[in-house]
């Protein structure tokens, strides 16, 4: 198939989902295109069926605000004809899923009949979607797609309640490269961090306020009186600066460390033992994901998806959005060397469900079933 793929090209969750999938499918033989304002991060390299198409926006001093949307719009009309696309594939609905319906709604006139799958991500409904702002249109792009994914069940649950939703909703969860994410030897990294043999949890995010960091922090406040441990603190954002002031009011600063973006994140979880995520909302935790696939136990919270994928118990524990007594305890408990190996196989046992070898068929299958419908539906017409 030759699929078009439109992500936010930066380190987000979804955009990391999207860049994925499309180099999973370029691996299986389809061709795929990119079409974003920027070469998404985690498209670095080259391969015969990957494509980059960069939407550029004009200014003009009339625009207080340039029209991404329908340069988006424009440039995904102008690569669905000129490279023969099958199928359009957006992920995160705003404004994606509107400049994806004006893009069909040209190249209809044009006698080319475009399905356009829409993957809900999190935000897109959860916080910034369902804002009178955006939530007519919002309703109206979800509806009129051809075919339409949430993450996780909860999601799914999300948009129903929060739109006036008339169309299926499938849900596909986010998916892992174990071939990547992958315990890997790193001594000699762990013992510089941790001189003393002391435990070392992780925290990575984009330090937005949906993410509670200063729950991070607090919990590890809790756990290192009782069990010697590091902070490594993982990415970028808004939040950050405020965290920094905290740590350095609350913690020892040397028991901290605040690493910022990090391509091979990959590298720092091979060495922890614990991974926090404390979200007021999270679709499904793709964070939580990385960390399990390298073997290390997470302590999250409920909310959203989380607790579809972390199994309470078994990979780590969900607990209730800012307690932090009970993330600390539980900690503790994981940390034990008595109980550790235990957390660290569950974690992998469990991120093995959503190898990426488990989710793509599902994905294909999903387009399959979509470009199905589509032309019965043309055909039907004519
Ligand atoms: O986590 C974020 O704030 C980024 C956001 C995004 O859309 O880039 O992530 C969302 O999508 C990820 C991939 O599907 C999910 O794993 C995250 O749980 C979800 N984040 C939230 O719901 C807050």
């Amino acid at each position: 198939m030759k699929i078009g793929i439109v992500c936010y090209p930066t380190y987000g969750g979804s955009g990391v989902v999207a860049t994925e999938l499309g180099k999973a499918l370029a691996k299986e033989g389809h061709e795929i295109h990119f079409i974003t304002y920027s070469q998404p991060t985690r498209l670095d390299f080259f391969s015969e069926n990957l494509f980059y198409h960069e939407v550029s926006v004009k200014s003009y001093p009339l625009f207080d605000y340039p029209p991404y949307e329908l340069a988006l719009a424009s440039k995904m009309v102008d690569v669905v004809e000129h490279e023969k696309i099958d199928i359009l594939h957006v992920h995160y609905a705003i404004p994606h899923a509107s400049a994806g319906y004006m893009a069909k709604q040209i190249l209809k006139t044009k006698g080319i009949h475009i399905p356009v799958i829409t993957t809900l991500h999190g935000t897109d409904i959860t916080l910034v979607g369902k804002d009178a702002t955006y939530e007519p249109v919002v309703t109206f792009s979800i509806n009129q797609s051809d075919g339409v994914t949430a993450v996780s069940n909860d999601l799914r649950k999300d948009t129903m309640n929060l739109f006036d939703i008339t169309t299926k909703i499938e849900v596909i969860p986010n998916f892992i490269d174990l071939e990547r994410f992958k315990k890997q030897k790193k001594d000699h990294f762990k013992k510089a961090i941790c001189p003393n043999d002391e435990k070392l949890i992780v925290h990575t995010s984009n330090f937005r306020k949906v993410k509670r960091v200063q729950d991070v922090i607090d919990v590890f406040n809790r756990v290192r009186k009782v069990v010697p441990s590091k902070l490594l603190l993982v990415g970028d954002g808004p939040e950050r600066f405020h965290m920094e002031e905290l740590c350095r009011n609350l913690c020892n600063i040397d028991d901290v460390r605040f690493l910022g973006k990090l391509e091979a994140v990959e590298e720092v979880l091979s060495v922890a033992d614990l991974f926090l995520m404390t979200s007021e909302k999270e679709s499904f935790g793709l964070a939580a994901l990385e960390a399990m696939a390298c073997e290390v136990p997470v302590i999250s919270t409920n909310a959203g998806g989380l607790p579809e994928l972390n199994l309470d118990g078994t990979s780590g524990f969900v607990c209730n959005v800012g307690d932090t007594e009970t993330m600390a305890e539980k900690a503790i408990h994981v940390l034990d060397d008595a109980n550790l190996d235990r957390f660290k196989d569950g974690a992998l046992s469990r991120a093995k469900d959503f190898d990426v070898s488990n989710i793509l068929p599902i994905y294909v299958g999903f387009y399959q079933q979509t470009l199905e419908n589509v032309n019965k539906n043309i055909t039907s017409i004519a």
